[in-house]
């Protein structure tokens, strides 16, 4: 099934692709020409995500999809939340928004790990036949207190995940104690994440539908 992807993130894309399988062809605003940011200005993860699918079915009116991601720190009150890649500065820098966070837990005074709970949401619109559908997805951890690994994108290399999620998928002997996400293998990742399991809705849900 060929569909459109409304991201400009190539992290996203790659593990849509992978989680998604060979069953789809993702299309992105860059191939259709559509090389401008899509706004996202909303207070919430659904709104972005709602205004991201809006805007490419405006211009293209065909099938898509948009994935509006958070990641929501609870000793910092849900920050960064909505406002996850513009945490540090107006672009998309990884690595000063991780910096920033980091330096946030501590002027809080959150030096344990279990004061520095946190999840990824992703929330997912569809535009399909001209409907919206949503589907959603979190991924339970706490931030590391240092920066580790490679791997992903994103706050990827600050994101401790909570054990009971991994070994539910049995994945809990691929991430040792005390990893980030960063460090662990892809499937790992996309077997447990937010994404997968939001991904993994829309695929069932047009498996029944389309
Ligand atoms: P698009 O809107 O073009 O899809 P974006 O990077 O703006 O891409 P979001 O607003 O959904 O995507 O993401 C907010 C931030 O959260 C951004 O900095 C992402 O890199 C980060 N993020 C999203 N998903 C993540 C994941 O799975 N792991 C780590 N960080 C993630």
């Amino acid at each position: 099934m060929k569909i459109i992807f409304a991201t400009g993130n190539k992290g996203k894309l790659r593990e849509a692709a992978e989680i998604l399988g060979e069953g789809f062809e993702l299309v992105t605003p860059a191939m259709m020409g559509i090389t401008e940011d899509i706004p996202e200005t909303g207070d919430t993860l659904q709104e972005n995500s709602i205004q991201k699918a809006d805007y490419l079915f405006e211009r293209l009116g065909c099938d898509c999809f948009a994935d509006d991601t958070g990641l929501e720190v609870d000793a910092l009150g849900g920050a960064p939340g909505v406002h996850s890649a513009r945490y540090a500065t107006d672009g998309h820098d990884f690595a000063a928004n991780m910096d920033k966070l980091l330096a946030e837990l501590e002027k809080v005074g959150a030096m344990t790990l279990e004061q520095r709970t946190a999840r990824f949401r992703s929330v997912i619109t569809l535009i399909w036949k001209g409907e919206k559908h949503f589907f959603e997805g979190s991924f339970e951890g706490y931030i590391a207190f240092e920066k580790a690994g490679c791997g992903g994108f994103g706050y990827d290399p600050v994101f401790i995940p909570e054990r009971s999620q991994l070994s539910e998928a049995g994945m809990d002997t691929v991430c040792p104690e005390g990893c980030t996400v960063a460090e662990c293998p892809d499937d790992l990742k996309n077997a447990v994440s937010h994404r997968g399991k939001a991904l993994r809705a829309m695929a069932a849900w047009l498996a029944e539908n389309k």
